[in-house]
């Protein structure tokens, strides 16, 4: 079939083959700057600002997408040749592709080329919203002190240069700057990344860092910026060279990088914008009072389940999460997991359905159509540890319940983490801390617990003995029998 470039020029060829966006976008005017273009903003915030402004009325939240970091140069010169245009493919569960072209990416920038076109943008007026997909890693908060890391050297950059910033951290704060002497209105900042209390963890990491770098800000920013909470879920796998080729032979669209996600989709939010906000509640997101037990649940299960299923599979030699999370031994190994680890400790959240939503996971988990790398649910584990996992093991052990399950999937990490699987190919361990976790992987082969000494990740975790023991034993047990035999024998006991 013949295809073309996505642009807006090409646009109104693709009508018919696929939804197309049925609203002028030389209309829409910038309201939201994104901070993090990657997959998963495209397949969710994007998606849902996209159907609202098929009304006209909501021509006001376009949404002008910045690749903060010197890695994100591709995706900007993708979407600036496509003029912010993509093509979103949700894989059904039955296997058919359903194909959307997004239009509410109405601008993009790209802060190395240009830090203070993007710190104007993050101060004007018609902007009153700042979201952020900027991975757990960016928020750049140290799990042994539960303060903000000073010593990064991004940081330490940004307090020297205030002008040139390479952190969301120094963006921000110039932008706040400009607006407090403009005298302009404060906005929302609104954390899309998988953080428990996400809003209070960017409101707490950025005043740490405004204190420091602009001490005289710090009350403007408390008084005139909100931090919303939120969850946020779409399964969203890196794109695959397929998911270009095919998208190009069936629909014509030569679309330099689709994005792929799941059907399934939510996104909980608190009510707290002091510009305004756009209704995402009239295309499917939830306004509600405290989002603290959907986060919760979505964390320690879903975030959790997915690491757990990506870790065992890794050791496995398997590639994508379905692998896993068919295999009859690595599945019952997660029901145990969640229902006896991480069920009890959220048993008092209220509004949510914890069993529905355990079964709707193992659906979602075993879709076999989504594909989701392994490979990209093992990078920057050192990140998610500490909020996926973590949680569950600490309030288990308060209670001097279970915590087995966990054990064994810590002991698989540190395995994993010498940088080879059970069949002995090489694992590429994608993670800022991986020469660390080498270093004490290696070290652990002779005394297991010293991968449990990273205190940034694990905080106090290793003197816990009830933990140590179990870890200690599981890590022995995988090293004599491998992974799926330790998992089945779990199963059964
Ligand atoms: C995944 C998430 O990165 C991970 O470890 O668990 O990206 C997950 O796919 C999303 O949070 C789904 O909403």
């Amino acid at each position: 079939m013949t295809s073309y470039k996505l642009n807006n020029q090409n646009l109104s060829r693709f009508e018919g083959e696929v939804s197309i966006p049925q609203y002028n976008r030389n209309n829409v005017k910038t309201g939201i700057v994104h901070v993090g273009i990657g997959g998963f903003h495209r397949s969710h915030e994007a998606f849902y600002t996209d159907q609202l402004l098929h009304d006209e009325s909501n021509a006001d939240w376009g949404i002008c997408g910045v690749a903060l970091l010197d890695f994100d140069a591709k995706i900007y010169n993708t979407l600036k040749e496509q003029d912010g245009l993509y093509t979103l493919v949700v894989k059904e569960l039955d296997g058919t592709l359903t194909k959307r072209v997004i239009g509410s990416i109405v601008e993009v920038l790209y802060a190395p080329e240009d830090p203070k076109k993007v710190i104007e943008k993050m101060a004007s007026p018609d902007v009153k919203i700042i979201s952020l997909t900027i991975t757990e890693g960016g928020y750049n908060y140290n799990e042994a002190t539960g303060e903000f890391n000073f010593e990064n050297p991004l940081v330490q950059h940004d307090i020297a240069n205030a002008e040139a910033p390479k952190t969301i951290f120094g963006y921000l704060t110039q932008a706040f700057k400009l607006r407090k002497e403009r005298g302009l209105k404060g906005c929302t900042i609104q954390s899309c990344d998988n953080i428990q209390g996400n809003g209070h963890m960017t409101k707490k990491m950025l005043l740490s860092y405004v204190g420091v770098a602009e001490p005289a800000l710090v009350a403007w920013v408390e008084e005139h910026v909100s931090f919303p909470n939120a969850m946020v879920d779409r399964i969203t796998p890196a794109t695959s060279p397929s998911d270009i080729s095919s998208l190009k032979e069936t629909s014509g669209i030569d679309d330099a990088w689709p994005v792929v996600c799941e059907p399934f989709k939510q996104w909980v939010i608190e009510d707290y914008f002091s510009a305004g906000r756009p209704s995402w509640e009239n295309v499917g997101a939830q306004f509600v009072p405290n989002v603290e037990p959907y986060e919760k649940m979505k964390l320690q299960l879903l975030n959790a389940g997915h690491s757990v299923l990506g870790i065992l599979g890794a050791l496995m030699g398997y590639d994508t999460i379905d692998e896993a999370a068919n295999n009859p031994s690595v599945n019952a190994f997660l029901r145990a997991y969640m229902g006896r680890e991480v069920a009890p400790i959220l048993s008092d959240l209220k509004g949510v359905d914890l069993e529905s939503y355990e079964v709707s996971l193992l659906q979602r988990f075993g879709n076999v159509y989504i594909k989701d790398q392994i490979d990209r649910i093992c990078s920057e584990t050192s990140a998610k540890f500490p909020i996926f996992i973590l949680p569950t093991i600490n309030a288990q052990l308060k209670l001097d319940g279970h915590i087995e399950h966990a054990a064994l999937v810590t002991a698989a990490w540190a395995i994993y983490s010498l940088g080879s699987d059970e069949n002995g190919k090489a694992i590429n361990v994608k993670d800022v801390m991986a020469s660390v976790l080498n270093k004490k992987a290696k070290e652990s082969k002779n005394c297991p617990t010293t991968f449990l000494e990273i205190e940034s990740v694990f905080g106090k975790l290793k003197d816990s003995k009830l933990f140590a023991e179990a870890y200690t034993s599981a890590y022995k047990d995988i090293v004599k029998h491998g992974v799926e035999k330790c998992v089945l024998e779990m199963n059964i006991n």
